[in-house]
């Protein structure tokens, strides 16, 4: 993969297609009769804006596998299930009992602008609303859904996001080695990062040397993206992240900042960058997309 610059922004058009199909939701059958509190909670977080990532990632890996071979609304559905989780995610990381955060995406938490039972709820629907979405695809075989269905599921859980997010909590406020932060991370960001890359190849039919490309790419990226955060974390203002800055060293969380300094940490997240590019090589031209998403993550002020 040749280097070239980051453009200013290749999240933009896949953000305008998640965010329609987001929006949408609300209108349709899964949630549109819903508790009208609780629906409210549900929009409110889910739409309150967020770069949309884990949404492009899937596409662009499907993209870079040959295309997705489901229908465009089934692809939407998917790209939407692992944003919903990932919201959830974030509602609940602000609750009191986790990182007790005031601001999320440039507006007040879920649990500040409803109420704490309000935001665990939204969450705890937001998850079960992305299995209900992987179970309502109707243009893919029950094979390729339950397979969806899995990775998320796998991602998300004890030994994915929620397991990465138990080691988290554990250590606030305790010293932590490099290699259990690295595992710390892998799991609690690293993981649905992957499964969104992994969906979109499954979306696209990919073979087992594509998804190891696909894999091996979504390692590097997973660990760039928190390493980022982390220097964003330490050096970002409110206004352009959208959340508190600082939030980790206020709770002497561990960070790549604390454990390797401001300059070692981007100078990590640049070669976890070149690491993820290389990944791509097997995948030729098609997976340019992915790439510019590669150097975005780094280069990134939010
Ligand atoms: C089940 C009570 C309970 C809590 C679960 C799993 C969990 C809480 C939290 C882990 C998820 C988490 C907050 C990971 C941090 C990853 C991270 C840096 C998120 C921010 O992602 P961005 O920058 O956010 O993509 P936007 O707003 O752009 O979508």
């Amino acid at each position: 993969m040749t280097e070239r610059p980051a453009g200013p922004d290749p999240l933009r058009a896949c953000r305008a297609r998640a965010e329609a199909a987001l929006d949408a939701l609300f209108a349709g059958d899964l949630v549109g009769d819903a508790d009208p509190r609780l629906r409210a909670a549900m929009r409110y977080s889910l739409l309150a804006g967020g770069k949309r990532l884990r949404p492009a990632l899937l596409y662009a890996a499907a993209d870079a596998v040959g295309g997705s071979r489901a229908s465009r609304a089934d692809t939407d559905r998917a790209a939407c299930a692992i944003e919903c989780i990932h919201t959830y995610s974030l509602i609940h990381d602000d609750l009191p009992a986790m990182d007790d955060d005031d601001l999320r995406r440039g507006v007040p938490t879920c649990h500040r602008a409803f109420d704490e039972a309000t935001a665990i709820l939204a969450g705890d629907a937001l998850q079960a609303l992305a299995f209900e979405l992987l179970c309502s695809l109707d243009s893919v075989d029950g094979a390729l859904a339950l397979a969806l269905a899995g990775t998320l599921a796998r991602a998300s859980g004890s030994r994915g996001m929620v397991g990465g997010q138990a080691i988290d909590v554990a250590h606030v406020g305790h010293a932590i080695d490099a290699a259990t932060l690295q595992r710390m991370h892998e799991l609690k960001t690293g993981a649905l990062i992957g499964a969104a890359l992994t969906m979109g190849a499954q979306l696209g039919g990919a073979g087992p040397g594509t998804l190891a490309a696909i894999d091996a790419y979504a390692r590097a990226l997973g660990l760039a993206f928190q390493v980022q955060d982390d220097v964003l974390d330490a050096s970002g203002d409110v206004s352009t992240l959208g959340k508190t800055p600082g939030a980790d060293a206020a709770r002497t969380k561990p960070t790549y900042v604390t454990l390797l300094g401001e300059r070692g940490a981007r100078d990590f997240a640049a070669g976890l960058c070149a690491q993820a590019l290389a990944a791509l090589a097997p995948l030729g031209a098609a997976a340019a997309p992915l790439a510019d998403i590669a150097r975005f993550v780094v280069e990134r002020d939010r």
